[in-house]
């Protein structure tokens, strides 16, 4: 399955990239229902990980290598195997309002929120009230309006900060606090979604916490901010004198080759995808940058062409490794991983791709689409195991998904030493990034975003460096001037 103690083998490979820090989704307990999204304590490993001693071990043997972790923090909502949660299920505990527990309406349900996997936001508990979640039934929403919410946080937040680790990746960070649990607009999906999307009392929360517990550690906070527009994302990062998130992670860009919901997919539109990530760097002071992530389709399958899959995959980190920001690479995508070829439902262990799976039959969309919906979007196709050589790379034994059949062509193994592969050009370019300042502080300067060609300079002093990239499967010819020396191409 990947535990700790495996990162901490392969923590050599990970300095031998490039790398400096690294974001672990929740490693907590958890009956992993959502992969650990699901979180049942938040000061306990997931024995199937390791153990807490496995973890400090981990942050020690980076700490000597230069290497960082970053925590996954998710706030809006638990594991219904929580003891708060438990606790909450009887009326007069002092932890009932720990959740939203509401009686019904009637026959129905408190309200007509609907939530992000495709269900109704309510499920029944044994005495016929019900409970709110935004997420999976496994996971009730937390209601942050509670005087010990704020406590019960700061003593997780202290917790791992203690522990010496650079920071927190915030989980749904955007969507935590409810001003009220009324009906919700009509809309064709996340129904509720004004009553509680970036909302005054959310930004308040993350200043407070960024200001009296982030700060005194020096730590860092990179938040995953659902559905937000530039103007919205900057609000999150708040201003010089009331910080709030160092960074979030936009969704816009994702957009480029969907249709209203991620679950319809179009053919991808370069162009568009170019356009997002100009306004964004315009935007913004500094980005969070990423293609891929445990949540999205593999990039090079999705952006890039199975024809040149070399190609595209080396161009794709090119466009990633020199926007300004902070750049994040996703577990295989430094060896060009695809997405998976499971060949039916019952090798997908997403709880998402199910429910949305079961609701698609619901809406009678025919079989044949409902395959494609899930082939091209499942989360899963990020989360088969990485790749290391062509036996896997792991243990003998049988892995929690399966490994792309792929694995005797792409692993770490073959790229390792073939100085031509992806891997070997993501070192290159990872060198390259840190030996030009312009790549990190300098200026971003578009010059074209059209056709699927995007070019732009970095600039910094008398540093210029220019970027160009052809995100169609045709040559295209561009007019710039291009004198110089060429630091690197695929
Ligand atoms: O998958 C998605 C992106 O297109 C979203 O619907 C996703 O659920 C949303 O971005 C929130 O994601 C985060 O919180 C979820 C968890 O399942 C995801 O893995 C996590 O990244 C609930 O904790």
């Amino acid at each position: 399955i990947g535990d700790i103690r495996g990162i901490i083998q392969k923590l050599d490979y990970l300095v031998s990239l490039g790398i400096k820090y690294v974001w672990l989704s929740p490693v907590y307990a958890s009956p992993n229902v959502d992969f650990g999204y699901d979180i049942s304590d938040y000061l306990s490993i997931n024995p199937e990980y390791g153990t807490m001693a496995d973890m400090d071990q981990l942050i020690k043997e980076g700490k000597k290598r230069g290497i960082h972790f970053v925590m996954d923090l998710v706030m809006n909502h638990t594991s219904s195997e929580h003891a708060w949660f438990k606790a909450s299920l009887d009326p007069n505990s002092p932890y009932r309002d720990y959740y939203y527990h509401r009686p019904g309406k009637g026959k129905k349900l408190p309200n007509n929120w609907t939530s992000f996997f495709g269900e109704k936001a309510w499920s029944k508990n044994e005495d016929g009230t019900y409970y709110l979640h935004l997420f999976a039934q496994n996971q009730p929403d937390l209601n942050w309006d509670h005087p010990n919410m704020y406590n019960e946080f700061k003593h997780i937040i202290e917790f791992w900060l203690k522990k010496g680790i650079a920071g927190f990746r915030c989980d749904v960070v955007n969507v935590m606090y409810k001003t009220s649990l009324d009906n919700g607009k009509p809309r064709l999906f996340l129904k509720g979604l004004e009553k509680y999307h970036s909302t005054q009392k959310n930004h308040e929360i993350l200043r407070r916490i960024r200001k009296e517990l982030i700060e005194p550690y020096g730590a860092f906070l990179v938040g995953e901010t659902v559905m937000v527009n530039t103007q919205q994302a900057n609000d999150l990062l708040g201003n010089e004198s009331e910080k709030e998130l160092d960074m979030v992670f936009g969704f816009e860009h994702m957009d480029a080759d969907q249709f209203l919901v991620k679950w319809f997919k179009r053919k991808f539109n370069p162009d568009k995808f170019n356009r997002i990530l100009i306004q964004w760097q315009k935007d913004l002071p500094w980005n969070a940058n990423y293609f891929e992530n445990h949540d999205q389709p593999r990039s090079v399958s999705r952006y890039g062409s199975a024809h040149y899959h070399k190609e595209s995959a080396k161009m794709l980190s090119t466009v990633l490794l020199t926007l300004k920001g902070s750049p994040f690479i996703y577990q295989g995508q430094e060896i060009g991983m695809t997405n998976v070829d499971y060949k039916s439902l019952d090798e997908y262990m997403d709880v998402e791709t199910k429910n949305i799976w079961a609701l698609a039959k619901k809406l009678w969309i025919p079989k044949f689409y409902r395959w494609h919906m899930i082939k091209t979007v499942s989360r899963d196709n990020a989360r088969s195991p990485m790749q290391w050589d062509s036996m896997g790379g792991f243990s003998t034994g049988k892995p929690w998904l399966r490994i792309n059949h792929n694995q005797k062509k792409i692993n770490v193994a073959i790229q390792e030493n073939d100085g031509d592969s992806i891997l070997s050009y993501y070192k290159r370019l990872i060198k390259i990034r840190q030996q030009h300042p312009a790549l990190i502080e300098g200026d971003f300067v578009p010059l074209i975003a059209k056709k699927g060609v995007f070019a732009y300079h970095r600039v910094l002093n008398n540093q210029k460096i220019l970027v160009v990239s052809n995100m169609s499967t045709k040559y295209r010819k561009i007019k710039l001037n291009m004198d110089g020396e060429i630091l690197l191409q695929n």
